[in-house]
């Protein structure tokens, strides 16, 4: 068999059994714009190979699987699709070619494009009597008991007089609150989860237990009206139908707006691009439509659209693509994460041929073999991931990924410590730790040196001039000038730049070290506590997460930084090269000196007048420690009322106690 010819065949299983689980299930398992890209996919080879075609092809399939627990409904006013646009471009396009038909200038109205389900409402004489889902615009299903229970659809329109008849379509969906918490609940009880709010709505509005609908809280938006054979004088435009609407008890979006011209339109799609997130129901786009009624007649429609509205959709999110290849970047951490190499895919309005796996586990659990089609998703300003693999799509044969046992940087063994989801390089000279390394330690919110970039460091290791942070330090403008395209004046320069750097504050310092879990904001609390780099890396654990804001497994990242003998040797080298590893208000500290400087304390059980808090507090002011558990190191425990254990471990340990009477006459 053909690679085509077996890539037709797995495509045909694997869509066959999306649009079963799409239309019959209400279950589907992938997102609409993956199928779509499939199917086109399975097109494309099905046009380049016609005698492949099988009579159970999906795109052999007219239409969409016929539902038959509703009644069906022919519309007595079609439901027309809506032309897409995907870019500015597409709309200029749109708008020549209107034009073409009939020259002149118009008005839009823009509307949020709600990801809902379309729905026809027949009034008649005022009262409700229909509703329909859309279909295939043609024809619908009868689901009139269960549109009955969408409390923003009026049973009988709020006006004087109705017109015999009045046709309102417009978006039935499920706010996203309702949606998450019919998730909760499905899931609670072994139930599948929809995959988004709009299928959510499509499984609701079909539930053949109207009850069950009317717990839902299913909402609509209404956005077009029609009044066969009784023209309305005051509703000549997409404008003033809206406000009939509205006044006749209609839910309209209020986010509508009236754009003189093409640009504004191009704003509000930009504008809501962003905002739209913030909305408590979907949205995928905006539609645009000719205000004038009149203008929208002389215009007509083509076979499937309208020519007088276009819906400008936000770009897909996801989209399926082929694995190339896996490659592993080690970070300054030693973590290897590994990377998909991916044949090159448009999303989200760039190209993505990248895609992050996040870690050993993550790889893993896909079971990613090459060649293998797997989804990519990139949503807002978020890295592209890998969220799943179609394993269908698979060829016989493929080849499966492995995690790397050794480093591919520097070739030494890899761990991966149980219980975590990273594998990790040990070896602190690894080549590529360094480079992280290195590059995190001039990064802006380290020592900050701007001369010392990506490319530098790259010279500078492949050199051999230098191995580690430290020695940045030792380097002369001459080793310098042996570089590539490095001339005196810049090698001095960045002599100076470094040479500068050791003015950076002790919370910085600290920082540019790179140990884990210590962010800029949790170096700055370190650097407070411990106003010296002995202090720091001489603390016990608990002296350490002991402090506000620092928890258990940063002190644990701490400790073990400090104990390893590389990274003690590269302290001992900084301080020569005149770096600062003391805080700068530690002279303050050392003018008040009181019982309780540089004294390790326990603060237990409730006090008479001030809380645990306060005091210790007052005990950090004063220069002193505090931590959380009572141990040979603590000097004092100052106790209260309704003290436990930590009241017996110090007895045992001979630990001073105090009252709170008698810590206030030792701090003062
Ligand atoms: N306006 C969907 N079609 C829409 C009336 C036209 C139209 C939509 C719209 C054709 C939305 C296609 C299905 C259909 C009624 C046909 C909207 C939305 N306008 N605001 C121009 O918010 N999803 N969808 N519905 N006729």
């Amino acid at each position: 068999m053909t690679i085509a010819a077996a890539r037709i065949e797995e495509l045909c299983k694997l869509l066959t059994r999306m649009s079963y689980e799409y239309y019959v299930l209400d279950q589907p398992t992938i997102d609409d714009s993956v199928y779509d890209r499939l199917y086109r996919e399975l097109q494309d080879l099905e046009d380049a190979n016609p005698e492949l075609i099988t009579h159970d092809s999906p795109t052999q399939r007219v239409g969409a699987q016929p539902a038959n627990a509703f009644s069906s409904v022919k519309h007595t006013i079609a439901l027309y699709s809506l032309e897409n646009a995907f870019n500015n471009v597409d709309l200029d396009k749109w708008q020549e070619r209107w034009q073409r038909v009939e020259e002149g200038t118009a008005t839009y109205i823009c509307e949020l494009k709600i990801d809902g389900n379309a729905m026809a409402l027949t009034y008649e004489n005022g009262l409700l009597v229909r509703g329909a889902t859309r279909g295939d615009g043609t024809t619908g299903e009868d689901i009139t008991s269960n549109v009955r229970t969408i409390r923003t659809i009026p049973l009988r329109l709020n006006v004087d007089n109705p017109p015999p008849v009045v046709e309102v379509r417009g978006e039935a969906f499920l706010p996203n609150h309702v949606f998450f918490r019919l998730n909760a609940q499905r899931e609670a009880i072994g139930e599948e989860p929809f995959k988004n709010p709009r299928n959510a709505a499509a499984g609701t509005l079909r539930q053949l237990d109207s009850r069950k609908v009317s717990d839902r809280q299913l909402d609509f938006f209404a956005y077009t009206v029609y009044f066969p054979g009784s023209d309305l004088p005051e509703v000549h435009s997409q404008l003033t139908a809206l406000e009939w609407l509205q006044n006749a008890g209609f839910r309209v979006n209020p986010n509508r707006e009236n754009c003189a011209d093409l640009q504004a339109v191009q704003h509000y799609c930009e504008k809501w691009n962003t905002d739209r997130h913030d909305l408590p129901y979907m949205t995928d786009g905006v539609v645009i439509k000719v205000n004038e009624f009149s203008l929208q007649e002389k215009l007509g429609f083509t076979q499937k659209f309208p020519r007088w509205a276009i819906a400008y959709k936000y770009p897909a999110e996801e989209a399926p693509t082929i694995l190339e290849s896996i490659t592993f970047q080690v970070g300054r951490t030693g973590a290897i994460t590994p990377v998909a190499e991916l044949r090159p895919v448009e999303l989200a309005g760039t190209t993505v041929s990248r895609a992050t796996l996040h870690n050993a586990d993550r790889l893993l659990e896909l079971d990613l073999h090459l060649g293998d089609t797997v989804i990519v998703r990139k949503a807002g300003e978020i890295i592209p991931e890998v969220v799943t693999v179609l394993s269908e799509l698979r060829q016989a044969g493929a080849i499966q990924c492995k995690l790397p046992t050794e480093c591919p940087a520097c070739h030494s063994i890899v761990v991966r410590p149980e219980g975590e989801a990273v594998t990790r390089c040990l070896n602190s000279s690894c080549p590529a730790i360094v480079r992280g390394s290195l590059t995190h330690w001039v990064s802006r919110g380290a020592l900050d040196i701007n001369s010392v970039g990506e490319k530098l460091i790259a010279q500078l290791l492949e050199s051999g001039l230098v191995h580690s942070t430290a020695d940045l330090y030792d380097l002369t403008a001459e080793q310098l000038m042996q570089l590539d395209r490095t001339g005196q004046k810049s090698a001095e320069k960045v002599v100076a730049a470094i040479a500068a750097s050791v003015t950076q504050p002790w919370s910085r310092v600290l920082y540019g070290l790179g140990i884990r879990l210590v962010g800029s904001s949790n170096a700055v609390t370190l650097s407070e506590a411990f106003p010296t780099v002995e202090l720091l890396a001489n603390a016990q654990p608990e002296e350490i997460s002991a402090i506000f804001s620092i928890g258990d497994e940063i002190a644990r990242s701490v400790v073990q930084w400090f104990q390893i003998e590389s990274n003690r040797l590269l302290i001992d080298r900084l301080r020569s090269s005149g770096l600062q590893l003391v805080g700068e208000d530690k002279p303050k500290e050392i003018t008040v000196v009181t019982a309780i400087t540089g004294k390790t304390f326990v603060v237990t059980g409730t006090l008479p007048t001030l809380k645990r808090d306060e005091v210790k507090d007052m005990i950090r002011k004063a220069g002193g420690k505090v931590t959380d558990s009572v141990s040979k190191k603590t000097d004092f425990l100052v106790v209260g009322e309704d003290a436990g254990s930590k009241l017996e471990k110090a007895r045992s340990l001979n630990v001073a106690i105090l009252s709170e009477a008698e810590f206030l006459e030792l701090l003062f």
